[in-house]
């Protein structure tokens, strides 16, 4: 058998955090540990996420275009892209353009909107960035994963109207208003969408539809929301599809280990701000993808 070149290559477009658990920082490990080469294209360099009293920032925007020519003239092509946080209209155009330029018919393109949480946009991010955001990169994505903030703003339901259906206890409210939104977005490009973060009695639940097939994926809370989790759930979620595991089994491997992860954090009282440390587990990340690659 062959063996050489199977190896799957994922463009990873976000900023570099250096401290704080965030953004490149822990999906280039997350990524590398799952067996996939990560191939991070900067949108901005922090010295550290932002909710810290203060960071240095230097923005890439500028630089995204000789360093896309550059790969352009080493001829590259991704089996894996995905984008995540940004905050200039420049670097949504740019990573919208990266995506015709460097996929393939089979690229798993990977959009994680990264810009509102808890009903509300994050500051310095508007309605048009959000707009932006479905036109240039949802409507391009094979795959989305956005919190239920940013699905109802993607989708221009009332998040107030859908934290009401939380206290209905049949739940069957509830679950018809997102399998709603998740047809809705799917309409919008995307066939794989993943709601993340619907939090409900102490556990967290992701809708997860692909096609037309829509499963809810519970979980129990293990400790109090941390930066940078998101980022680490796209890694693993997006790999792992890449490397050719099930959408719904993908999820549930993603939830898992950040709740292990979480888990591990609050028994080592590590701050909150410090993200989630994920490197006391990563072995056993490591172990679920040996079959992949053989
Ligand atoms: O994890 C999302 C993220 C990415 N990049 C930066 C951030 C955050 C979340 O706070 O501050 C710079």
């Amino acid at each position: 058998m062959n063996r050489t070149d199977t190896q799957k290559k994922i463009a990873v477009i976000n900023d570099m955090s250096g401290y704080g658990r965030c953004s490149l920082s822990v999906m280039l490990p997350v990524i590398s540990c799952l067996k996939a080469q990560a191939c991070p294209l900067p949108t901005a360099i922090l010295s550290n996420h932002t909710g810290f009293p203060s960071e240095y920032k230097f923005d890439f925007t500028e630089h995204m275009d000789p360093y896309m020519q550059a790969w352009e003239q080493l001829k590259l092509s991704f089996d894996g892209i995905m984008t995540g946080y940004m905050n200039y209209e420049g670097q949504v155009q740019r990573a919208s353009e990266f995506i015709d330029r460097f996929s393939g018919e089979n690229t798993v393109i990977f959009v994680d909107p990264s810009m509102a949480d808890n009903g509300a946009l994050y500051r310095g991010f508007t309605p048009e960035y959000a707009s932006l955001i479905r036109e240039k990169l949802i409507r391009k994505a094979t795959i989305i994963k956005p919190n239920l903030t940013e699905a109802c703003i993607l989708t221009g339901t009332d998040y107030q109207e859908i934290l009401r259906t939380f206290s209905d206890h049949t739940m069957r409210r509830l679950k018809a208003a997102l399998i709603n939104m998740a047809h809705q977005l799917q309409e919008m490009g995307p066939k794989q969408v993943v709601i993340t973060g619907i939090e409900r009695h102490e556990r967290y639940m992701n809708v997860v539809a692909d096609g037309d097939q829509v499963s809810f994926l519970a979980v129990r809370k293990a400790g109090q929301n941390r930066p940078g989790t998101g980022d680490i759930f796209s890694a693993i979620l997006c790999t792992s599809v890449v490397s050719g595991m099930g959408l719904e089994r993908s999820v549930k491997k993603a939830q898992d280990f950040i709740c292990k992860a979480v888990r591990v954090s609050e028994e080592r009282h590590i701050p909150v701000n410090q993200g989630a440390a994920f490197e006391l587990i990563l072995d056993k990340l490591a172990c679920t993808m040996y079959d992949q690659v053989r």
